[in-house]
Formats: structure tokens, sequence, C-alpha cells
């Protein structure tokens, strides 16, 4: 999990981009025929989610600058396990109730789960970051006073005992930059790293299925693996190579 944080010029292309309502893909890797499976786990409401922004900053202090960010994105990966569909949507329901404890639910604008993008399904959980102003007892929009090195420093360690409550064990929280599937920067520098990561495992699962099925018709090859890894260990001679037996398998 990581988060991002924009500024009110961002804003409105932000919320199109997680609901989908802009048209404009480029540069994204999202197949338009998946988008009808995403959903917003945020409280239905009436005002559309960048009226209802609108709405919560107008009740709230806010500086008026260019810079201040009003709007904070918790980018929340499925980890990469055999979870069903319903445990997935256990995941996402689980953190979203965390998120909402934690930043104010009045605060959620959307928490979209995007599961058209290529990588893993992810929900964004996006809010305005306010906290209470304690010399004048208001509230006031601050992400840094909301998202402190405090904060970012214990959030992942609370998320992961959160999911283990709800999951019963530890299902492996993805932290940063190395969670898949986001459309950000840093994943857009990652991405070939990652496509690399894919094809060694699709190699990997290719290979034991291979080994798998050699095994099946010949039980004893066992012996001849770990003999294998013994020469290979050093524990053991290799054996002199017999070209004419390797000749005569190959014309059968
Ligand atoms: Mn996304």
């Amino acid at each position: 999990m990581h988060v991002e944080k924009f500024q009110k010029s961002a804003v409105g292309h932000m919320l199109r981009h997680y609901s989908r309502s802009s048209t404009n893909y480029s540069n994204e890797d999202i197949d338009p025929m998946r988008s009808g499976l995403n959903y917003n786990l945020a409280p239905e409401r009436e005002q559309s989610s960048i009226c209802y922004y609108k709405e919560r900053l107008s009740q709230v202090k806010c500086q008026n600058r260019a810079d201040v960010k009003t709007l904070c994105d918790w980018v929340i990966t499925l980890p990469k396990r055999d979870f069903t569909e319903d445990q997935e949507k256990c995941f996402f329901q689980s953190a979203y109730a965390f998120m909402k404890e934690r930043y104010g639910e009045k605060n959620v604008i959307s928490a979209w789960v995007h599961k058209d993008e290529s990588g893993q399904p992810h929900m964004h959980f996006s809010f305005i970051p306010i906290c209470l102003d304690k010399k004048k007892n208001i509230e006031k929009v601050s992400a840094k006073e909301v998202l402190t090195r405090n904060e970012l420093r214990c959030i992942h360690q609370e998320m992961s005992n959160h999911m283990e409550k709800t999951f019963g064990y530890d299902i492996g929280i993805l932290n940063g930059a190395t969670a898949g599937g986001n459309k950000t920067i840093m994943e857009l520098k990652t991405k070939g790293l990652e496509q690399d990561i894919k094809v060694l495992e699709k190699v990997k699962r290719q290979s034991l299925i291979d080994m798998a099925q050699t095994i099946k018709k010949a039980p004893n090859v066992l012996s001849d693996i770990s003999k294998a890894v013994k020469i290979a260990l050093g524990k053991e001679q290799s054996p002199p190579e017999h070209k004419h037996n390797r000749a005569h398998e190959r014309s059968r």
C-alpha cells in the first residue's frame, strides 16, 4: 500500500479516473471490457463524488493556496494469493473498514476497487485529509498533519494486524511501490521489471508441471534428480557421458 496526494487542480481528473468516467485512457493499462467489474465501497450518496468533495471541503478550514493537498489516495493492493472472489471482496471490505475508522467516513470521497487494470486488483481509498485544529477547535485540511511520518511508518503494520484478525493469518500486505497493478509513476517505473517477473513465474510454473508429469510417468526419476542435486553441490562426481545411449534414445 502507498499514498498519493493531490492539489485542487488535479482532484476532478483523479475522481473521474477512479470511477472511469473519463474516456481518455492514454498511457493507461486499462481493459474497458473489465471496467464493469469495478466497484465503489464508499457510502452511497445523493451527490456525485466531486460534489461531495466540494461540499465537505467547504465545511472545513482550508488554506487558499493552489498547492494545498486536498485529496489523498491510499492505494491498497490485493496480495498475490489464491483468493476466491469472496475472499477478495472480504479483503477490500476489511481494508475499507480499517481506513474509514482511521480517516473518518465523512472525509471519504470514494473507494473504488479496480479490477480492470493489468496486475493485481487494488482499491483507491480517496479522502480529504482533515484533522482538528486544536487551538481554534475547528476542523482543517492538512495532509501534513494527517499523514505524518509516524502515520506512514505505522499504518502498514496496523493494516497487517487488522487483516490478520479478518483472515486468521498473515496474508502479507504489500508495502509501498512493490505492490503491482496501480497506475502510478512508481509503477510505470517498475513495470518492465514486473513483466520480467511474470514471465519467469510462468516458466517456473511450466517446468514444475513438466517435472510433475515426468515423475508420474517414471517415479525412479526422483533418484536421478537427487543424484543431479548432489553433483551440482559437488558431493558426487558426474558420470562419463554415454554418447551412444543418448543417440539411441533420440531415435526412439
Ligand atoms: Mn487504479
